[in-house]
């Protein structure tokens, strides 16, 4: 059975064109209810951690550069079928790919400045929201 709980980001870009506010009320309504919440921000160090799956392609450099480049608003979400259902409100990774009224195809100005993440499992779901949050600061 799929899990209840997912993790999000919003990104650098969403966050310095003043979306915060649009993209969290569109996961709202979109039934998830907000388990932590805050903006902070990540050195290139720290975000090449959280990505280091990806540390073999070509754009992880560039990922960590940009991902640590403003405030970030990491938080953990519940609702049935979390993963599933929050990677279809966000969209493809590729905002042009991304269906309209997504999350990415709204907000994300291109492939690597793409607005927000969602995590692809509920273990990495578990182990993202563990790299942001204490189980102590989840409702
Ligand atoms: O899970 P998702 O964020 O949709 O995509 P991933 O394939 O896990 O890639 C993580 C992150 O890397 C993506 O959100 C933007 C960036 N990226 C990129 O800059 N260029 C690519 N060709 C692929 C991904
Ligand atoms: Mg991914």
């Amino acid at each position: 059975m799929a899990g209840n709980r997912t993790f999000t980001m919003i990104k650098p870009d969403a966050v310095g064109a003043g979306n915060v506010g649009a993209i969290t009320k569109m996961i709202q309504e979109a039934g998830f209810s907000i388990k932590a919440m805050k903006m902070t921000k990540m050195s290139a160090e720290r975000a090449g951690q959280f990505y280091e799956v990806h540390k073999e392609r070509p754009f992880y450099n560039d990922l960590c550069e940009y991902m640590s480049s403003g405030a970030i608003v990491p938080m953990i979400l519940e609702k049935d079928n979390a993963v599933e259902d929050f990677r279809t409100l966000i969209g493809a990774t590729n905002p042009k790919e991304a269906a309209e009224g997504t999350i990415r195809a709204l907000f994300a100005e291109s492939i690597e400045a793409n607005a927000i993440h969602g995590s692809d499992s509920d273990e990495n779901a578990e182990i993202e929201g563990r790299f942001f949050f204490a189980k102590t600061e989840e409702f």
